[in-house]
Order: C-alpha cells, then structure tokens, then sequence
C-alpha cells in the first residue's frame, strides 16, 4: 500500500519540493494550508494538483488533529513556520507561538493521534542554522553548542529541543534537520538571494536602476532547496530517529552572493547598482554560517548536487524570464 505524508508548510518553498519528491515516489500526499482564501492555493494545485489539501493552522491543535485523522500518515513533516528572520524582530510573540509552540501542538498531536502505537508515524522537524547564531565552532555540526541571535532562532531551538524531548521520552521516530540556507527559484522575494537575483534580472532588463541592501559581510553556507528535501526524506527512511545537520560545506559572502548574481548577466564591476541602509541591517547578526555534513554524508548517504555558482545562475535566469514575461504581458 501506498504511503501516506502529511506536510505543514505545503505553500512554502521546501513544501511545494518535498511534495514533488514524495509524490515521485508514489506517496499519498497531504498538506495543511492555513487561512481563509490563501493566495498560494492555486499555486499548489497547479505544481502538485495530487497533493490532498486540508484547512488549519498551527496554532489551532484541533485543526492538525483533525487532519491526522483524515491524512491517517506514516510520516509528518512539519515545514511551517514564520521563517522570516528579519520579521520576527518586529513579531517576536506571533514567531514564538508559531516556529515554537507550533511543533509542540503537532507533537501532541501526533502523541494523541497514534495513542499507544507510536512508532506508527515518523516526525521530521524543520530545525534551523540559525540556531548557530553566534558560532562557537566552525564548521558548525550536530554539537555545537547553540546560540541563537533572534527571536525566530530561539523559536526554533525551543522546536528542535521538544523534538528530542518527544524522542527522549515516548520513544517517538522524531528527527530534527539542522538545515543550513537553502534557495531556488520558489525562494520567497524577501530573502537576499531572492532579492538579489530578481534585481540583478530587473537591472539587466532595464525595469530597475540599483537595489538597497543591509550587511554585505555576513556569511552564509547556501546549498539549493531541491537537494535539501531529500535529506528530509532519507532521515525518516532510517530505523533509528536522529539529529543532522544539512550543508554543502561552503560559505559565502553576501558581496560574493552578488559577485555571482552580476557576473551570470555580464555585469563585472556591480558597486554602481547596490546602495546600502541601515533598515536591512538586524539587531543582532548572525555573521557567519558554514556547515559540517559529514554526519548526513555518512549516515544517510547524502551529499549536494547543485553548488554555489550554479545555483545563483539558476536563480537569476528563472528571474529574467519570470520578468521578461511579466513585462511582455
Ligand atoms: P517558507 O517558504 O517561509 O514557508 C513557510 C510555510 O509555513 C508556508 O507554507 C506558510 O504558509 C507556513 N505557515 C506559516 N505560518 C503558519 C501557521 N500559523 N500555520 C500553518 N502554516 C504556517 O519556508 P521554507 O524556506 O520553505 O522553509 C521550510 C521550513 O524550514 C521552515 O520551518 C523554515 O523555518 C525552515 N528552514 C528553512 C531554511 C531555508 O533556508 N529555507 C533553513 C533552515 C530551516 P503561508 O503560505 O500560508 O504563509
Ligand atoms: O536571506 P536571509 O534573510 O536569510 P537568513 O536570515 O540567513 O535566514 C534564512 O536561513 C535560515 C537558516 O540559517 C532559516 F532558518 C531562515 O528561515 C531563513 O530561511 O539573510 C541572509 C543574510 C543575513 O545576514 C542578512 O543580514 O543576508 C543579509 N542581508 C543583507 N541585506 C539581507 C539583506 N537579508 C535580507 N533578507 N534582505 C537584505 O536586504
């Protein structure tokens, strides 16, 4: 019989991947989307019109409940989340209940849904390299010490710590992926690579002049968003549940980021095209991101495909059609 997958976060970019991934792989595939008349229904319909969409809300346990019941799944994965980093200065309450409390309201779910018979259903966690925050070791891996540097980062390390607690304490198949930054073409257009590679694409086609950028100096490990979901499903294929940490290895400047970005448009010497103001900068930064994989790499037998460079130019030339089209309309 086939599989059944629940998905929170199925309208969000690793969402719409992972969907695409399980369905490859016969699954039957369920997703939560939350609120009335959600703007990206139809997108879901149109990339994945296989995946079986129920209403509900994280912070609504009744709702997850309900879908349990209706999904009847082997494995959850919980994706949602407010993922905004920057954002979740400014919503510190609403980012607490959600990318926290939020795991622990599908974990108590799940708990109630399967009673006695645990083991029955698999739980991934969306855990984050911004729990790293203020590194005390580089490359990060699966024991560094955690520091988070935002609100959004402490609501993901109260979820990862309730993963292994669920773990530690009824035995439960819960796994956390400790991801590092992982982009595509789906990135949502608040986050910098998505920022940069739809201006570099403006800026080529001449609908744009220059783009505002915060800190050029932090780094980061981006890996492609294709490859990372993969991972997710690998940790749920294995007989024990564990932590992992997801990364290619590298790190990156945001200067490099746009090095990149200008160079797949023929733009060499950028300095003219990007301004700098302080409203992009954060209250605390996390600097510097570089990920040690080896554990994945041996364990699950994963390791990237997609590097840096082919990644932004994927990127930006998904953007100059994108806006081409856009334009031509
Ligand atoms: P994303 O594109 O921002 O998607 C977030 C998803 O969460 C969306 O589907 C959103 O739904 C949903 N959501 C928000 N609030 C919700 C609520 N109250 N109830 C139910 N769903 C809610 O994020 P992503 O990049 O795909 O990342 C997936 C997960 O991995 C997130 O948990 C993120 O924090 C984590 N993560 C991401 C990265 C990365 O680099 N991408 C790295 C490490 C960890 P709407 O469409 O309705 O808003
Ligand atoms: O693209 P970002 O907003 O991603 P950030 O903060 O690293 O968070 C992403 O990755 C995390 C994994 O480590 C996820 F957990 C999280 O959900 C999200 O997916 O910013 C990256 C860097 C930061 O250092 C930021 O200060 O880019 C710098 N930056 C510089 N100028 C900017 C900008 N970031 C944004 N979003 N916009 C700017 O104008």
């Amino acid at each position: 019989m086939a599989k059944s997958a629940l998905i929170t976060g199925i309208t969000g970019q690793d969402g719409l991947y992972l969907a695409e991934l399980l369905l490859s792989k016969g699954y039957d595939v369920h997703g939560l989307i939350r609120g009335q008349n959600n703007p990206k229904l139809e997108v879901v319909q149109s990339i994945a019109p296989d995946v079986k969409l129920h209403f509900g809300d994280l912070l609504d346990t009744s709702s997850i409940m309900r879908t349990l019941d209706a999904s009847a799944p082997d494995e959850v994965y919980n994706l949602g989340a407010i993922s905004f980093v920057a954002y979740s200065w400014e919503n510190a309450s609403v980012t607490s209940q959600v990318t926290g409390l939020g795991v622990l309201n599908v974990l108590e779910s799940i708990r109630n849904y399967a009673g006695s018979d645990l083991a029955k259903v698999r739980f991934y966690q969306a855990s984050s390299s911004e729990m790293f925050g203020k590194v005390q070791e580089v490359p990060q891996r699966e024991s560094t010490l955690l520091w988070p540097r935002s609100p959004y980062g402490v609501s993901k390390v109260y979820g990862h710590y309730m993963t292994i607690n669920y773990r530690e304490s009824y035995g439960m198949h819960a796994s956390s992926g400790i991801l590092f930054n992982h982009e595509s073409p789906r990135r949502g257009p608040e986050f910098v690579t998505r920022k940069v590679s739809m201006a570099v694409a403006r800026i080529k086609l001449g609908l744009q002049d220059d783009i505002t950028l915060g800190n050029l100096d932090a780094k980061r490990d981006w890996g492609y968003a294709g490859d990372y979901v993969r991972a997710m499903w690998l940790m749920l294929q294995q007989p024990v549940a564990d932590d992992y940490v997801i990364s290619t290895g590298e790190t990156h400047s945001i200067k490099e980021l746009l090095d990149a970005a200008f160079a797949a448009v023929g733009i060499d010497d950028w300095a003219g095209y990007v301004k700098q103001d302080p409203r992009f900068m954060r209250p605390a930064e996390v600097e510097l991101l570089i990920g040690d994989s080896s554990k994945a790499k041996e364990v699950l037998g994963w390791t990237p495909e997609v590097n840096f460079n082919e990644l932004v130019a994927m990127m930006v030339e998904n953007d100059l059609k994108e806006q081409s089209a856009l334009h031509k309309a």
